[in-house]
């Protein structure tokens, strides 16, 4: 690691509190360009810590990144993994509060939940549908904490993959039931389609990010746990929202999920 600990709490206290106060900052690499991978995830376990110290409960993970339409949106290449606390979770029809975000994007997503842990190295799609309960439509909303939402990986990684509120719905199937990869989706935006695609713009297979994120934990001695919820990524690029707006989520076979902006 290139940072001492007490600069990684330092920068977790300073992405959190932007978080809770709304506030954007630029990203923490225009100050620590040394930042390493491990400094990345230690800042986001430490804004974790802060969380569950304070009564949160983690509810889920995520990937980001997964698909080349946001790569190409972010200018980035990698996949990055955060987690979700309760906080984040929305019900299903309700209201998100735009003045508790700073610049809200919706993403369309297929969620999964797992019936039995994975832990990697060496986890494919096959070990994931096997472990997968059933899947169903998610919208996660996304808020970066840097202004205009411009990163790097490293400093996206620290300020937990710009995680913020998520909604799941619909239909839940077992992964049996649907093709991931060929499953057709649409977002719509105030009654109008605003993006679309399909399961196999994530890696080629929605389930590879979720292998992509046993693998990542596997490296650091950890596993995703029996009965985690987890965001695969956006399918399609993300979609800004403000006040006023409605967003809805279909995915083919599989219903839908909407959510307010208030
Ligand atoms: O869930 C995501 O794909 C978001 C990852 C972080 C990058 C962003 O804020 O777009
Ligand atoms: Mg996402």
């Amino acid at each position: 690691m290139a940072l001492a600990k007490q600069t990684i709490e330092q920068l977790a206290q300073h992405l959190e509190s932007c978080q809770l106060q709304m506030r954007d900052t630029h990203k923490i690499t225009d100050d620590h360009p040394d930042m390493d991978w491990d400094d990345a995830y230690a800042i986001q376990d430490a804004i974790l810590a802060s969380k569950l110290a304070r009564g949160a409960r983690v509810v889920g993970l995520k990937a980001g990144l997964t698909s080349h339409a946001k790569m190409r949106q972010m200018g980035v290449t990698d996949p990055v993994f955060g987690f979700l606390v309760d906080d984040y979770s929305v019900p299903e029809g309700s209201e998100v509060a735009t003045r508790e975000l700073i610049h809200p994007k919706v993403e369309p997503e297929i969620a999964f939940v797992l019936k039995a842990a994975l832990k990697g190295p060496g986890c494919h799609i096959g070990a994931v549908l096997a472990a997968t309960d059933f899947v169903m439509p998610g919208i996660e909303v996304i808020d970066s904490r840097y202004r205009d939402f411009k990163f790097d990986l490293k400093s996206v990684v620290a300020d937990n993959t710009s995680a913020a509120r998520f909604v799941v719905g619909g239909r839940a199937l077992r992964p049996s039931e649907v093709d991931l990869r060929t499953v057709g989706l649409v977002l719509e935006k105030n009654g109008q389609p605003v993006a679309l695609g399909a399961g196999a713009a994530v890696l080629g297979h929605p389930a590879a990010a979720v292998a992509a994120l046993a693998n990542h934990l596997g490296r650091r001695g950890q596993e995703i746990p029996a009965g985690s919820l987890i965001l695969s990524g956006g399918v399609t690029e993300a979609v800004a929202v403000t006040a006023g707006d409605s967003v809805s989520l279909r995915v083919q076979g599989m219903g839908s999920v909407s959510l307010r902006f208030a």
